[in-house]
């Protein structure tokens, strides 16, 4: 089973209010999107894993939400080539960081683009979601990167979800969380889907880290379902990042 060590998060930014965003639930509030964040680092940290959290970097309203800019597998990280236009430079800096971990380090180049939103890992085999951010030649450099370290990817098209990860959320054992469109994925059917409510739809981006899964404040339906599979479980309120499209896994890479 995947064991996490370590975690990387990036503090949010005071221009997270001009994050990119299809939702209409107004403007996150900037010190409560810090204090949400500060209790995002404090739960990592409970799960045993080592966070280095970065300084915010005002000139990327979505920077927060670091997970897109990098995949960290177990053999190597890719830097990724963010799909959004304005998240393109987020990947700046990155390497150094990743460095401090990682001896092979590989990256995504134009035309192809992806955003590790749409990365989902099952063990050594990665689903990549094909979205308005990730292409499919992005997908492909990733497939034969994966390749080249023993691992295996591939690709699963969407329709409606911003990243793959807006609607699945692998939590080892085999059990999957599913909603939406995903729901219909032939190539998802081998796993015990957890089906999680429209209504709930947001909390199917729950986070499974070492035995414990991270899941956003006001969606008992789906608490209940991941409880009754034995997972001990934390609670985050994430409003304020949900504001932007984000949610629990967008905040940090872990591996
Ligand atoms: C964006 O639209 O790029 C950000 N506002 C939200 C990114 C969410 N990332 C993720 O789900 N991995």
């Amino acid at each position: 089973m995947t064991e996490f060590r370590n975690a990387i998060v990036r503090k949010p930014c005071r221009s997270i209010i001009n994050g990119l965003t299809s939702a209409s639930l107004g403007k996150p509030d900037y010190k409560k999107a810090l204090q949400q964040h500060a209790a995002y680092v404090e739960a990592l940290k409970k799960t045993g894993l080592n966070v280095l959290v970065l300084e915010e970097d005002d000139l990327h309203p979505d920077s927060t939400f670091i997970e897109d800019v990098a995949l960290c597998t177990t053999a190597c990280a890719v830097i990724t080539n963010p799909g959004a236009e304005s998240r393109r430079n987020e990947i700046k800096g990155i390497r150094e960081v990743l460095q401090g971990y990682y001896e092979k380090i590989e990256e995504i180049v134009s035309p192809g683009t992806l955003e590790a939103g749409d990365v989902m890992m099952t063990g050594s085999h990665f689903f990549i979601g094909i979205s308005g951010r990730t292409n499919i030649e992005g997908a492909n450099q990733l497939i034969r990167i994966l390749e080249k370290y023993s691992m295996t990817g591939s690709t699963i098209s969407l329709e409606k979800m911003l990243h793959l990860k807006s609607g699945a959320s692998y939590l080892e054992n085999n059990n999957m969380l599913v909603s939406g469109e995903l729901t219909k994925c032939k190539d998802l059917e081998r796993y015990k889907r957890i089906i999680i409510d429209p209504e709930e739809s947001y909390s199917s981006n729950s986070l499974w880290i070492n035995g414990t899964v991270l899941i956003p404040a006001g969606f008992p339906e789906t608490r209940g379902k991941i409880e009754k599979e034995g997972y001990r479980t934390i609670i985050l309120d994430v409003s304020e990042f949900r504001k932007v499209d984000g949610g629990l896994s967008c905040l940090s890479l872990r591996f």
